[in-house]
């Protein structure tokens, strides 16, 4: 049983949102309740890791939050000999991480990193994820990291990218937004606490359009991307790197 997420459920004076202790304690519960598609996303990240994950290679899990898409890939995979490398620049979310996949995946070879994902060092990977983590990063350095990823992954290697999205038509993005904002009421959260949840995420998360993404995935060197997923405004990529 995880804790229910109720950081938002008093008025208070909202500060900017950081993945704390309090954070982590509840964030299964949050991402869950916040995310449409959340958990199709992740057993999905198995299935494609099964297609893509090359024996004796890398598979990079950035901004692993609790690790839950690498329990999924390693789950769905049989490819032999590989290293899951799971990165999170928060203390609190690397700590309960490390301790959940130590648990759930022993036999796995296995690193978890308390890191910048700005700052590693990616190489020998068929597979690199990043589930929804990049809109975390500030949109002037999301390029250099995607260019980072591409020639960090072998040949036929793959990079998953799930985001939050905004639209570049002003009316689908309100509808998208009061769809999310649906969602969310029928998860059970109030009025209030997704309005203070905005005040806390809005200088912290900014998403971009698919269009912006594409564009980005394509300047970083993946002739082939794809939209897999999209449940309201959150969805899914994949580019993979061409084999030769
Ligand atoms: C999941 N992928 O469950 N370097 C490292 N980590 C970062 C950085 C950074 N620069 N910026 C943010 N993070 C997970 C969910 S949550 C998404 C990802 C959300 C980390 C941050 O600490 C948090 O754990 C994660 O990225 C984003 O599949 O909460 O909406």
């Amino acid at each position: 049983m995880t804790e229910k997420d109720i950081l938002f459920n008093n008025p208070q004076q909202v500060v900017d949102f950081a993945f704390d202790d309090a954070v982590a304690d509840v964030f299964p519960d949050m991402i869950r309740r916040s995310v449409p598609g959340y958990e199709t996303v992740i057993s999905l990240l198995g299935v494609l890791a099964e297609q893509y994950a090359q024996p004796n290679t890398k598979v990079y899990d950035l901004g692993c939050s609790l690790g839950v898409a690498t329990l999924s890939m390693h789950r769905q995979t049989r490819t032999l000999g590989l290293k899951h490398i799971c990165v999170d620049n928060s203390e609190a979310m690397v700590k309960r991480c490390t301790s959940r996949l130590k648990r759930h995946m022993p036999d796995a070879d296995l690193t978890v990193l308390c890191d910048n994902i700005e700052d590693i060092e990616i190489n020998n990977a068929s597979l690199v994820v990043v589930n929804f983590t990049l809109q975390f990063l500030a949109p002037e350095s999301r390029l250099s990291l995607l260019k980072n990823i591409y020639n960090g992954l072998l040949p036929n290697g793959a990079l998953v990218l799930s985001e939050k999205l905004i639209f570049e038509d002003d009316a689908e993005n309100q509808s998208q937004i009061k769809w999310h904002h649906a969602f969310k009421s029928a998860n059970g959260y109030s009025d209030l606490e997704i309005s203070q949840k905005r005040v806390a995420i809005e200088n912290v998360m900014i998403p971009d359009s698919v269009e912006t993404h594409q564009l980005r995935v394509q300047q970083a060197g993946f002739k082939e991307s794809y939209q897999w997923f999209q449940a309201f405004n959150f969805a899914s990529l994949i580019a993979i790197k061409s084999s030769t």
